[in-house]
């Protein structure tokens, strides 16, 4: 147990004091997930994953586990939570019911279903804690192997906090880089490709990530031997081993019911990564999962009868049990006696958290009740509604559908009586203080949300001369190195070359290759790398090097980073910044504008299209001072194109969710943003020559749209409306149009059908002919415009075919 160098000795009655205490964790844990399927079973919750069969190494995981530490790991782990004592008996029922109060549901506050376990980095205001005076466990995701990126920049947090030297030694992240990031995933899991990136990427880097496969050898009903070449992960891995000519992991293997082999086995694993900023991988083999797979099945159905005998005799617990009265540390009569123990206080959590969960909503049901009965007394539906009332108060168990259910039912039958606003409001004023459990937190809503950040203009040297827009972008990043000492860029090409359109010229050779730095080709892992780093209080800026290439990130985007502060009701988060160009330049994949799918896709990122890198530079600096989490998309033509210098470098503010209207006019107003911006512009200046005139206006963020409703006060000049974007018909557009007509209201303007011009349905052709025959052209735009004017003035604006 004891490694030699790192405690002083124990004497052998603390050692049985430390082992006991073990056990009495590890059986806890093992009778709330025998407990917890029933109460799946019986209907109290609804479904259950757990930890059996998997709480002895978990102990020894805890064991190494320090303050500062961070957990990245999936649904098994219930044993660690509670061994790190950040997951009780009640609070496990609670996670379990779903209760909405973070207090009693530290996980998720019931937004996820249990075995989704997190810490709180963020105290009740969104303000970081202390990371280095807790156990920190970053929130678990379901994507089996979505925790794995995160996982990588969690572990280069510290490799940064170490040895970037403008950065603090010691303060509420890391003491000289000392932190360990732990991840835990499932045998089958290791056949994602998100696996074997992060594997890859984390030796590589050499970063303080150590690995623990639990080993079942099923992944739900799928045997090993349809998951893992040879069967055998550590087996396979065996290339990564470090020797001495090559950096590269530590690969450890152990049993995952030798309760002493792991703790040697995670003692030394500690030592390796804490000490040598070493990854370590370890295959934790022999498990069991004595009750199957989840709530969903029984394992009967896959596993033979002597794979389940196996598993009876295997299973850690009763291995450990075996070991302790070999080893004199208990008796077997002692046992039964904690055994006994332990199946008496789950039982009293769970009722403790049963109580805790329906006690609010029985005290919400009595006050409807009443209310129902008053109303019932004069209404003329008196019957039917005294019969709801009555069915209403007999529920022993109501959940908040029953009430609202009930209550919207009766509004129904009380229109028009003198009840009527009292039922209304009781329904209004409940949806308005229940909703919020549910739907809060989606963005930041600490005094540093990106709406706190007020615009600043770029000012200018008059004299100055127009340069290359690069140049604004990397002028404005040298601002931003020095300005804030925890920013840090990586993407492809970032590094050596200052990217691929030098808009970080020089800046590796002045910054470092830590803060600057080249990767490897992975864009799962560059975003995870940044989610990882974000939540250790660094700010990292990741570069997607072409927009087309986020569809490998856009999972980890969408699950991991753009759910973060929900799934955690606002008590983690991650404000990353994703760099990526992208719109129009040549060829299928360098052109492409998916905007619909990705704005669809990560609501909870902030989605932002400047339309030149002042523009593009100005988001940088806004989201250096808030503390949420966006992508930013350059225009992957406008870097030659001349911009002036700002004076105000790393100063200037582009507002988020805010317009701009770059032309006035009154005929017709064009919403769109981006490149295509320039084209709006030029077939504007021909439409103007005929005599119609546009009103164009840029909505520079597509997530958060308008906040403002500047295009409805357009329209209520303009009374048209055409929306140009450069994505496949029915994508962004679509969005756009969803928020003017059903968000702002707009259609009370408008005099001519809305309308949208969008890309062909196809990726965009090769060659200024493909760009030309797959997106909007000036021609399409201005023909578009004359033919929204021609509806209105034929004799005006005779057709043109
Ligand atoms: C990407 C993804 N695919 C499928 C699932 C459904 N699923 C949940 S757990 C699981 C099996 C995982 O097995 P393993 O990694 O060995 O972990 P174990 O449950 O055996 O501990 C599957 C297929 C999922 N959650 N995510
Ligand atoms: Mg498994």
């Amino acid at each position: 147990m004891i490694v030699e160098g790192t405690k002083p000795a124990l004497t052998f009655e603390d050692f049985k004091t430390e082992v006991l205490n073990d056990y009495k964790i590890a059986i806890i844990s093992r009778e709330c997930s025998l407990l917890g399927r029933r109460e799946v079973l019986t209907g109290k919750a609804k479904f259950g994953i757990f930890g059996d069969g998997k709480e002895v190494p978990q102990l020894a995981l805890a064991k190494a586990f320090q303050n500062g530490d961070f957990r990245s790991g999936y649904y098994r782990d219930q044993t660690f939570m509670m061994a790190i004592g950040e997951l009780s008996i009640q609070q496990f029922f609670a996670g379990l019911y779903g209760n909405t109060d973070i207090i009693a549901e530290p996980m998720s506050a019931g937004r996820q279903m249990g075995g989704h376990f997190a810490t709180h980095s963020l105290d009740e205001n969104g303000n970081w804690k202390d990371l280095t005076q807790q156990k920190n466990s970053s929130a678990d995701i379901s994507p089996t192997a979505g925790q794995m990126p995160r996982l990588l920049g969690l572990a280069q947090a510290s490799k940064i906090y170490r040895n970037v030297s403008v950065l603090s030694k010691k303060n509420k992240f890391s003491e000289n880089g000392n932190e360990i990031a732990w991840g835990t995933i499932g045998n089958a899991s290791t056949s994602e490709g998100l696996f074997f990136e992060t594997i890859n990427a984390a030796g590589v880097l050499q970063v303080p990530m150590v690995m623990s496969i639990w080993d079942d050898e099923y992944g739900i009903s799928v045997h090993a031997k349809h998951q893992t070449t040879k069967e055998n992960i550590s087996e396979i891995l065996k290339g990564f081993q470090r020797d001495e000519q090559n950096k590269g992991y530590e690969i450890m293997t152990v049993l995952g019911w030798d309760y002493a082999a792991l703790i040697g086995t995670y003692q030394r694993a500690a030592q390796i990564a804490r000490d040598e900023h070493v990854p370590v991988l370890i295959h934790v083999k022999e498990l069991t999962q004595p009750q199957g797979h989840s709530t969903s099945g029984s394992h009967e159905r896959y596993k033979n009868a002597a794979r389940l005998a196996w598993e009876t005799e295997f299973d850690c617990l009763a291995q450990m049990r075996l070991w302790m009265i070999a080893n004199t540390i208990a008796t077997p009569e002692e046992l039964d006696e904690m055994d006994t123990l332990a199946k008496k206080e789950v039982l009293e959590g769970k009722k403790a958290a049963w109580t805790a969960f329906v006690d609010p909503v029985k005290k919400e049901q009595n006050e409807l009740v009443s209310l129902l009965e008053t109303i019932a007394a004069t209404s003329v539906n008196r019957v039917f509604i005294q019969k709801y009332a009555q069915d209403l108060k007999e529920i022993k168990e109501p959940i908040r559908k029953d009430l609202l259910t009930s209550a919207r039912k009766i509004l129904r039958m009380i229109i028009g009586e003198k009840d009527q606003s009292l039922l209304a409001n009781w329904i209004t004023n409940y949806i308005n203080k229940i909703q919020p459990k549910f739907s809060s937190h989606l963005f930041s809503e600490s005094n540093e949300a990106v709406y706190s950040v007020k615009e600043v203009l770029p000012t200018y040297d008059n004299a100055a001369d127009e340069v290359d827009a690069r140049l604004v972008l990397r002028d404005n990043f040298d601002a931003i190195f020095t300005k804030y000492p925890e920013t840090l860029i990586f993407g492809e090409d970032a590094g050596t070359i200052g990217d691929v359109n030098q808009g970080l010229e020089g800046m590796q050779e002045k910054y470092g290759d830590l803060r600057v730095s080249d990767v490897g080709i992975r864009e799962a892992t560059i975003l995870g790398q940044g989610i990882g780093m974000a939540m250790r209080g660094l700010r990292p800026i990741a570069e997607i090097q072409y927009l087309d290439y986020l569809l490998y990130a856009i999972q980890i985007m969408s699950d991991d980073l753009a759910t973060l502060q929900y799934r955690t009701k606002g008590r983690q988060k991650a404000p990353l910044i994703i760099r990526t160009r992208g719109h129009r330049l040549e060829g299928v994949w360098h052109s492409g504008s998916p905007m619909g799918m990705i704005i669809n896709a990560v609501r909870g990122i902030h989605v932002l299209v400047p339309r030149n890198m002042t523009k593009a530079a100005g988001f940088y600096n806004t989201l250096l001072e808030s503390d949420e989490p966006a992508l930013v998309i350059e225009c992957l033509n406008g870097y030659r194109l001349k911009e002036k210098m700002p004076l105000n470098l790393g100063g200037f503010k582009t507002p988020i969710g805010i317009t701009e209207t770059i032309r006035k006019g009154s005929d017709i107003t064009i919403v769109s943003y981006g490149s295509t911006l320039r084209l709006v512009e030029q077939a504007s200046k021909e439409l103007q020559e005929i005599g119609i005139s546009c009103e164009i206006i840029d909505t520079q963020s597509l997530l958060p749209f308008d906040i403002n409703h500047d295009i409805k006060k357009s329209l209520m000049e303009t009374n048209r409306l055409l929306v140009v974007d450069e994505d496949v018909p029915g994508g962004a557009s679509a969005f756009i149009l969803q928020q003017i007509l059903d968000v702002q209201n707009g259609y009370d303007y408008l005099d001519s059908k809305p309308q949208t011009l969008a890309s062909k349905a196809h990726r965009p052709a090769y060659g200024t002919d493909g760009d030309y025959f797959s997106k909007p052209s000036a021609e399409d735009i201005y023909e578009k415009v004359y033919a929204m004017m021609n509806e209105v003035n034929p004799t005006e604006y005779p057709s043109l075919y």
